[in-house]
């Protein structure tokens, strides 16, 4: 009898994981998941998530939304993200490699849009 109960419990334990997933915060904070880029509002990949995508792009940031406050990087993504000062890819910033994490940005608060490509 014991197998029923395991199970109804993993069920129960496993709600929740599939509500916050549905919501689009599946990771931990702090972590990407697996080919996408995200960008957060504070250093250290604390502050609003205001980025969770696929990487792929053009991607402008949303200018009530992130627009000059990103402030750490995870690109979980096996591409580039090159990074634009303004929006529709003006103004290089800089590049993310595949699979780099970047705590603190060098340009902080100052990106605006980005792209994912096979090249920085
Ligand atoms: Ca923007
Ligand atoms: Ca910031
Ligand atoms: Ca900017």
């Amino acid at each position: 009898m014991r197998t029923p109960i395991v199970a109804g419990l993993a069920a129960l334990l496993a709600l929740p994981a599939l509500t916050v997933g549905l919501a689009g915060e599946a990771q931990a904070d702090g972590y990407c998941r697996a080919g996408h880029v995200c960008m957060w509002e504070d250093s250290n990949y604390q502050g609003s998530r205001y980025v969770d995508v696929v990487a792929a792009g053009p991607y402008d940031i949303d200018g009530w939304d992130g627009d000059n406050e990103i402030s750490s990087v995870d690109n979980a993504s096996g591409t580039y993200i090159v990074m634009f000062d303004n929006d529709d890819l003006t103004g290089f910033l800089g590049c993310v490699a595949p699979h780099q994490r970047i705590p603190e940005l060098w340009r902080n608060d100052e990106v605006e849009s980005f792209i994912a490509r096979d090249y920085c």
